[in-house]
């Protein structure tokens, strides 16, 4: 990754001082540190959800923090700035492009090697849970944001439809529908012809020299145990309100451990399977990109460092934050990966 400008690494200093100032604070005080983000009020050793203070000149707004503090993006960042190929290369302008996207009345099959094969709509996936969940969403590309989502956890609908015991991966479907989805029409991408619209934080312009054949629909998979695990949730809403098409509609995965692109959107089929899956884009771009695709600073991508991150609160310029292990859920999902070697299955 390209170094990043002055400002923003002392943005990025900002940032830590008050994340330091924060996990060295007295026991229950309430910490307001100004010059960084002045209306952003820490809470620590929170449960994601911070009072708020009453100092911010709005008493009732709800603020919204990770477990670290950090400070979530705003809802108009996560809506105009993110990756949906079903739509579009480009980062910017999604929401325009995927307005339209019919998103009820939607069917997820969930079926392969399980005794109760179901059909959910989406009032049954809404009885199975609105937790708030806020978490770090890390994309391959070097930029994250903090998004406080709405959802179940995954294992609730994989206990429903019982899996067999020679089930050991989860295979996810996106919808294919090239009527609503022109990135999905056979001369969508051809000869390299893209619309960049914005390039990645470090300058890199993915995907430009390569006219990539891409297999739609658009694949993920996990391995049971992951699928399994709490911190995986089928997400239905963010900031309290329906998904946005844009991020998913109406129902997407969210794997906070892991690489954004496993966090496959517009969701319309879960399969239980004994072979581990071959991905969207694993087939696409092979070289970079694994199965496992957990977030880690040590295993750099093959054009640049992932060491460090740009997180998008909606500054200017954005604080670069340095990347951690499993993205923060270290102590929670590490135990999974006991004795891999982490650079082979990347
Ligand atoms: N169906 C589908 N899901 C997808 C993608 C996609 O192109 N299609 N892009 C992935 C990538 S690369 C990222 S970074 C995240 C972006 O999610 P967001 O736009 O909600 O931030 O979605 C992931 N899920
Ligand atoms: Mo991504």
């Amino acid at each position: 990754m390209k170094d990043s400008s002055s400002p923003a690494v002392s943005a990025g200093a900002c940032f830590s001082r008050r994340r330091f100032l924060r996990e060295t604070a007295a026991l229950g005080a309430l910490l307001l540190v100004g010059g960084c983000s002045p209306d952003v009020v820490g809470n620590p050793g929170n449960t994601g959800l911070a009072p708020s203070s009453g100092l911010t000149g709005e008493p009732d707004r709800k603020i919204y923090t990770d477990e670290f503090g950090d400070p979530a993006t705003p809802l108009e960042k996560i809506r105009s700035y993110g990756n949906y190929y079903e739509f579009t290369r480009s980062k910017v302008g999604i929401a325009r492009a995927a307005a339209h996207l019919k998103t009820s009345p939607w069917q997820v099959a969930v079926g392969g090697l399980v005794r109760k094969p179901r059909l959910f709509d989406l009032d049954d996936l809404r009885k199975l849970g609105q937790e708030e969940r806020i978490y770090r969403l890390r994309c391959m590309e070097g930029w994250s944001m903090v998004i406080p989502w709405q959802g179940f956890p995954l294992h609730r609908l994989l206990a429903l439809v019982e899996p067999l015991p020679e089930a050991r991966f989860v295979r996810f479907e996106a919808l294919f529908d090239p009527e609503q989805m022109p990135g999905q029409r056979p001369d969508a991408y051809a000869g390299g012809a893209i619309s960049p619209g914005e390039t990645p934080p470090d300058g890199n312009q993915m995907d430009a020299a390569v006219a990539v054949p891409y297999v739609w629909p658009y694949v993920e998979g996990l391995r049971l145990d992951e699928a399994m695990h709490d911190l995986t949730i089928l997400a239905t809403g963010i900031y309290g309100e329906p998904l946005p098409p844009e991020n998913g509609a109406p129902v997407r995965l969210v794997v906070p451990w892991k690489y954004a692109f496993k966090s496959i959107k517009a969701i319309v089929k879960i399969e239980l399977v004994a072979e581990m899956p071959l991905t969207f884009w694993m087939a696409a771009m092979p070289a970079e990109h694994g199965f496992y695709a957990n977030v880690n600073p040590d295993v750099p991508h093959p054009r640049w460092s992932q060491g460090r991150e740009y997180r998008y609160i909606g500054q200017d310029p954005e604080p670069v934050l340095p990347t951690q292990m499993f993205n923060g859920y270290a102590a929670q999902v590490s135990h999974l990966y006991r004795g891999m070697d982490l650079r082979v299955n990347f």
